[in-house]
């Protein structure tokens, strides 16, 4: 293959053709004879009667044969970029019924966070609820459940947990486990210890959850960029046009930065790329666009704008016109045929695993942020990477069930986190913000949309017009701000 590959390159410069290093690279990373073959053959039909016979790599990707094109992806991405998909869980979801669903869905996070804990040494010492004798010879006891309900009452507090065999409530006096009871998440799972008072009175003793270990992340070895956005809010009067074509312009400009930008490989949005229609009452006044597909074509003509050597990641948040409850399936090509005729789109559903150069990514819009952080005492919109870090401990996405984020009922718990993320990002609270946990960088992105009448209402002030840029061999992140 080298020796053929030689062979090619010197035929081009016989016949007058000069090769940037660029598309000399790319021509070197290509392993397929019958593809190679097809675009030189064309670089040189179509380039015969040029004075400058000059050839760029963009002139060998366009080439492509277009009814190889997709299949011939593949090749391409291998190249510049190494985007696998893990796990999609709103692509074919199979969701169950009423009543019914929402106990198998229970039965299922239950059964799946015991599966899980299953190869941690002290899972054997976990007891069924319903085998717990009320004997109080003060022997610790350790149970496992959800948290069904959480009752204060001074500075107490009563917490109800489920698991298959029945329900237990525990009594928490000590102020500091009552402290970290706080933080627990309704209709999450916990691990506790307790003890059984002379009265039968079951007494907490310790509270855990789930929680993710430390570990270090597998990083790429040479510095690889992605840019993780959302929010963009296309369609809406408040959409920060100028900031994003100023963003455009930055990452088109060769003679700036040119040492980040060569290495940029990745660009995620993780939902709500345009502001949609029907979303709340009276959205029609806020809109430019009352149309989606409009919205979506625009979104497309500023995508077209991005080197097509970056691999764009799509998937929809709430504005987007696909089910609001989670895992929301990729939003469909009737919406944004012109985003699926591009061969560096990937429309993925919400949450979903991908591994971005060998890095492990969790990406999910994060609507169950409100609940977490209406739910949590001290918690607040410009510290959600602290929420994101409560949904890394519970090991979910969106525990709590029947608040403002809504989850299908189903025989499989999909939203459980069970792969440990390298990165996690999320966008949907319209601020910036970032934290490191036990190894992982937890990421979200801020928004495209400057502040509209009902954040203004909610006291919500937006970051908007910055983009991070993280580096995918050690995940620092750079922000680069658009703001004008
Ligand atoms: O969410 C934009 C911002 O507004 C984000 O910070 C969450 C907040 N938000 C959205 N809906 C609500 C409700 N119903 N109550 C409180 N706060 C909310 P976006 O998804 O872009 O509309
Ligand atoms: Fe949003
Ligand atoms: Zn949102």
């Amino acid at each position: 293959m080298i020796i053929y590959k030689i062979s090619i390159v010197k035929e081009l410069l016989d016949n007058g053709f000069q090769l940037d290093p660029e598309a000399f690279e790319l021509i070197k990373n290509i392993d397929n004879k019958e593809i190679l073959e097809i675009i030189i053959t064309k670089i040189i039909k179509n380039k015969e009667n040029e004075l400058i016979k000059n050839i760029s790599k963009k002139d060998i990707i366009n080439l492509l044969p277009s009814s190889n094109k997709n299949k011939n992806k593949k090749n391409i991405i291998e190249i510049n970029s190494m985007l696998e998909v893990i796990k999609d869980p709103g692509n074919n979801f199979i969701s169950s019924e009423g009543l019914e669903g929402f106990k198998e869905l229970f039965v299922s996070r239950y059964n799946k966070f015991m599966k899980l804990l299953s190869t941690r040494p002290d899972f054997y010492s976990i007891e069924n609820i319903n085998s717990l004798s009320k004997s109080s010879n003060k022997k610790i006891r350790k149970t496992a459940g959800l948290v069904m309900e959480k009752q204060i009452q001074n500075d107490k507090m009563i917490i109800s947990i489920d698991d298959d065999t029945g329900m237990l409530d525990v009594l928490v006096l000590d102020k500091n486990i009552v402290k970290k009871a706080n933080n627990v998440l309704l209709d999450s799972f916990i691990i506790i210890e307790l003890i059984f008072s002379k009265d039968g009175t079951a007494i907490l003793k310790s509270i855990n959850l789930p929680d993710i270990p430390e570990h270090k992340p597998i990083l790429c070895k040479e510095p690889v960029y992605a840019i993780f956005t959302s929010d963009l809010h296309i369609g809406s009067k408040n959409f920060l046009y100028n900031e994003f074509i100023s963003f455009i312009n930055w990452l088109n400009d060769k003679n700036s930065e040119s040492e980040i930008k060569n290495k940029i490989k990745y660009f995620v949005i993780a939902g709500d790329a345009v502001d949609g229609i029907g979303v709340y009452p009276g959205q029609e006044d806020e809109l430019i666009d009352t149309n989606v597909n409009d919205q979506y074509s625009k979104l497309a003509d500023l995508l077209k704008l991005i080197p097509n050597t970056i691999e764009i990641l799509i998937i929809p948040g709430n504005h987007d016109p696909v089910r609001q409850a989670l895992p929301q399936p990729p939003i469909p090509k009737k919406y944004a045929s012109k985003l699926y005729n591009m061969n560096n789109v990937t429309m993925l559903g919400n949450p979903v695993y991908v591994r971005l150069h060998g890095v492990n990514i969790l990406i999910y819009h994060g609507r169950s942020l409100d609940d977490v952080i209406s739910s949590i005492p001290g918690f607040s919109y410009n510290r959600s990477a602290l929420a994101m870090k409560l949904l890394l401990k519970s090991r979910h996405l969106s525990p709590i069930y029947g608040a403002r984020s809504s989850v299908l009922p189903s025989i499989n718990d999909e939203l459980i986190i069970s792969d440990v993320p390298d990165i996690f990002h999320s966008g949907h609270v319209h601020m910036l913000d970032s934290d490191n946990y036990r190894g992982t960088l937890i990421l979200n992105s801020g928004s495209w949309q400057s502040q509209t009448s009902f954040q203004d209402k909610m006291g919500i002030v937006p970051d908007t017009g910055i983009m991070p840029i993280v580096n995918l061999s050690t995940l620092d992140i750079i922000t680069k701000n658009f703001k004008i």
